[in-house]
């Protein structure tokens, strides 16, 4: 492949204050962040869906290859079908695929396997991975560390949703293949995850827990 030509990279350039500054309001930002599974009706402009997925696409990736593809869904019948057929797989493993150390993990967060959220948010975005490409000829190119790169681009886009005043979910319904086929994607695409997204329900409750202390996900050496 020929190599990029390469230019000056201009970064942002803050003053140590800016910085403190800066560094802790977006974790504040940020840590004021909940999952969230109840989800109100209402609208939401597709311009501000298409700037947080251009956000995701943002992410580094191996080899910049951008392994990724975001479906956006907001027709009701394909919402429909992309529901009833999550829930005949969560019925399935809530009943019989998860362990009991599992459901008894899952008991405090309050999910089952009803997923009405799927058809009620505005938007489902669906994200794919991307595990090889196709060139112009129809040759497979090979993508890298594509389960990195797409869990950093789902990160940047869960940021910017929640940046947006905008609420999600990271929904994980499983086996996932079903997404392929009911949204039509080639078979060098395999979905990664599920994300509804749509402002809250009113009032809506979340399970009280807290994250963990900074000593027990740092270590200084
Ligand atoms: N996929 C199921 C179960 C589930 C699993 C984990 I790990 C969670 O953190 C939450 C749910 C579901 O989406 O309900």
């Amino acid at each position: 492949m020929e190599a990029h030509p390469f230019i000056t990279y201009h970064p942002l350039r803050f003053s140590i204050e800016e910085s403190l500054e800066r560094s802790k309001a977006y974790f504040e930002l940020l840590d004021q962040r909940r999952s969230v599974r109840h989800f109100a009706d209402t609208a939401v402009p597709i311009e501000v869906i298409n700037h947080i997925i251009m956000t995701g696409s943002t992410a580094p990736s191996g080899a910049h290859k951008q392994p990724w593809t975001f479906c956006v869904v907001s027709d009701p019948a394909i919402k429909k079908e992309i529901r009833v057929a999550a829930e005949k797989e969560e019925k399935e493993s809530y009943t019989s695929r998860m362990s009991e150390a599992w459901l008894r993990d899952l008991a405090p967060l309050g999910t089952d396997w009803q997923k009405p959220f799927l058809e009620i948010a505005p938007y489902l975005i669906i994200v794919f991975k991307k595990a090889y490409d196709l060139d112009a000829d129809g040759n497979k190119c090979k993508n890298y560390y594509v389960n990195e790169s797409v869990g950093l681009a789902t990160g940047f886009l869960i940021s910017a949703i929640h940046n947006a005043g905008l609420v999600t979910l990271t929904h994980t319904p499983s086996p996932m293949d079903f997404l392929q086929k009911i949204l039509n994607r080639p078979k060098n695409e395999r979905a990664f995850l599920l994300l509804p997204v749509g402002y809250p329900a009113a009032d809506v409750q979340v399970p009280d827990i807290a994250r963990k202390e900074k000593g027990d996900v740092v270590v200084y050496y």
